[in-house]
């Protein structure tokens, strides 16, 4: 069209896509991080630890942008001994697969000594976070928040609104290193690494000084204190909640404030009302509370306790204050949470999270292709693993990602793993008879642009009566979550209960105990995606698989991801 024009014409729309081009240009700013990582001493919790910092700091410092924004995160690795690498949690990486932080899959470690730069734009607005992906070294403090702006007037502007804003970053922390624990991961027998010591907010919490070792604990250190949330009587708060424990699943409440739930990973939920919030390691919400207590002379609990598995953690807490009341800690003492097997309360809020009546993004009708993943609880001479599908998953020490792109096919078990279980006749109540399994790296390779499901079947362990949580990320997509289930998937059946009307998009979502969940996902994005249990010693165990998907798109990889593992053809 253009090319037929006359000159004048063509001009001004020359002129018109510059324009354009510029005002995007604008308001999409780069947004520059230096991070030096190295090994400190911290008392997240009042007890001295080592701990691994980004400028000094755990959490590391939260990244603000607006849609649209680039976000460039110079990454210098100052840990002297140990390799680090840090994923985007929840950035979906279009265009940019060698920048999603997970080594093994996408990038060699960063060495001791080296630097990385990590480039990526932030396509959505949302609550996000970071954190390591090398090991289990996201336990031992490499952790923070991503908060991205909606663009100003765009169509993604929140749908509620609200006068003031916090943000929770939830965990859970040990004293033991995060070599202790991965050793005893690997021991026979094992070494469970048990329940937390404590459970931090914005990373802080409170170990009771008395049980530790003499000289190590200072319950005075201002590092330690219970972190204060202000707020003015009669506003409205978005508070940002995000999960990284490595093992607990929490719930969450603000003492006397119920919790109007509006977002869950970046995107618009229909919103609901809960006392208390289940949430996942690896997930995100907002909620929006009205600051409207009856009583001014007092302060509020933020309360967050263990669910799921038989807690052994106090209570974290943080303080609720209101301008006007005294400062201090609130006169009643912390709210215990739900009971922690009360697991029908936590599916509820599964099934009551779905999309915003505007921000409704229909699934495709259908799927090209359906995984079914049932996870077990496995041995392999003698050590306890996870397997989907009788599978334990090990990581290769080359990338997939370079040794795809670099036909290195020796790299990685070229046998993709099993599409499917003995779906009809698996107990999934039922101990095992052989839990034996096998391992390997074997990866799914999707076709670029198919409609993928995933239904994720939850099973009893190698400990009669006993079924656990576990909440699956996925890198590199938002999934729509289709429907969950308590007990066993019927493939003939399911399927057409599932919501294909609104259902949330998601990047983590739960599996609960003897449950099942379905979920979708457009192949779209070239690259090579990790989908895994958030729980970290779980994921360590061999509770994840590969995907990949376009690979053939990607016109040439970063050389700063290369440098390990093999780097020639052959075997
Ligand atoms: C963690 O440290 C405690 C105290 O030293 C020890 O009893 C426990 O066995 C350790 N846990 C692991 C998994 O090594
Ligand atoms: C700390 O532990 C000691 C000894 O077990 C106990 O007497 C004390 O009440 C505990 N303190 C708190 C604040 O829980
Ligand atoms: C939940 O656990 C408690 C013990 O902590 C037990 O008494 C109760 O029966 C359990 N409830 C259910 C529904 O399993
Ligand atoms: C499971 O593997 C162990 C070796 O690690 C072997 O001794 C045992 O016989 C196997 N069990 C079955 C049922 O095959
Ligand atoms: C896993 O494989 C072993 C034998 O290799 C078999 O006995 C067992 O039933 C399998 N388990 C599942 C869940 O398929
Ligand atoms: C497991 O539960 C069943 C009933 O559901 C019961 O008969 C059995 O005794 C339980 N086993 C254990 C070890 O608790
Ligand atoms: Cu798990």
């Amino acid at each position: 069209m253009a090319a037929s024009l006359p000159g004048a014409g063509r001009r001004l729309l020359c002129c018109l896509f510059l324009c354009l081009l510029l005002s995007a240009a604008v308001r999409a700013a780069t947004l520059h991080h230096e991070w030096e990582i190295s090994y400190q001493f911290k008392s997240p919790d009042c007890v001295r630890k080592l701990a691994v910092t980004i400028n000094g700091q755990t959490p590391g410092p939260t990244i603000r942008a607006t849609q649209g924004d680039t976000v460039v995160v110079r990454v210098s690795n100052s840990l002297l001994t140990e390799n680090v690498a840090i994923h985007w949690h929840g950035i979906r990486q279009i265009g940019t697969p060698w920048a999603d932080g997970t080594e093994g899959v996408t990038q060699c470690p960063i060495l001791p000594g080296d630097v990385f730069t990590y480039t990526f734009v932030v396509d959505r607005p949302g609550t996000y976070m970071y954190h390591a992906h090398y090991g289990m070294q996201r336990s031992a403090g490499l952790n923070g928040l991503i908060i991205v702006a909606a663009a100003p007037g765009g169509r993604d502007a929140e749908p509620f609104a609200y006068d003031g804003e916090h943000d929770v970053l939830l965990n859970d922390w040990w004293h033991n290193s995060t070599y202790e624990q991965a050793t005893g991961l690997a021991s026979v027998p094992i070494r469970w690494v048990g329940e937390p010591h404590s459970l931090l907010i914005n990373g802080r919490g409170t170990f009771n000084c008395s049980a530790a070792v003499a000289g190590t604990c200072d319950a005075t250190l201002s590092e330690c204190a219970a972190p204060v949330f202000d707020v003015v009587p009669g506003k409205t708060y978005r508070f940002r909640i995000a999960s990284l424990t490595s093992l607990s699943a929490l719930n969450f409440e603000i003492e006397g404030h119920p919790m109007t739930v509006v977002e869950a990973d970046g995107h618009y939920v229909k919103p609901f009302v809960v006392d208390s919030l289940s949430i996942y390691s690896g997930e995100t919400y907002s909620v929006l509370i009205k600051a409207d207590h009856q009583d001014p002379t007092r302060n509020y609990w933020l309360a967050s306790n263990v669910v799921s598995r038989q807690p052994g953690t106090p209570t974290g807490t943080a303080v609720l204050s209101y301008l006007g009341a005294p400062r201090g800690p609130p006169p009643t003492p912390p709210p215990a949470g739900r009971a922690w097997n009360d697991t029908m309360y936590r599916f509820q809020q599964s099934v009551a999270t779905v999309a915003h009546p505007a921000h409704v993004e229909p699934p495709p009708p259908r799927a090209d292709r359906t995984i079914l993943l049932l996870n077990t609880q496995n041995k392999i001479d003698g050590r306890i693993k996870w397997a989907l599908n009788n599978v334990s998953f090990t990581l290769p020490h080359t990338p997939y990602l370079v040794a795809m792109k670099n036909g290195l096919l020796g790299a990685f078990d070229q046998r993709p793993p099993p599409e499917t279980y003995a779906h009809q006749t698996y107990d999934i109540y039922a101990v095992q008879k052989n839990p034996n399994t096998t391992t390997s790296n074997g990866l799914y390779r999707l076709r670029f642009g198919s409609v993928v499901d995933v239904v994720l079947q939850n099973a009893n362990m190698l400990d009669a009566n006993k079924s656990e949580t576990h909440p699956w990320h996925l890198h590199g997509h938002d999934f729509w979550v289709l429907g969950y289930g308590i007990g066993r998937f019927d493939p003939a059946v399911h399927p057409a209960t599932y919501n294909l009307r609104d259902p949330v998009l998601k990047n983590t979502v739960a599996v609960h105990p003897y449950g099942w969940t379905a979920l979708r996902f457009k192949a779209d994005n070239p690259g090579v995606w990790a989908f895994h249990c958030h729980i970290e010693a779980h994921f360590f165990m061999g509770m994840g698989v590969v995907f990949e998907e376009g690979i053939e798109r990607i016109a040439e990889l970063p050389p700063e991801i290369m440098g390990c593992g093999k780097t020639k053809g052959g075997h």
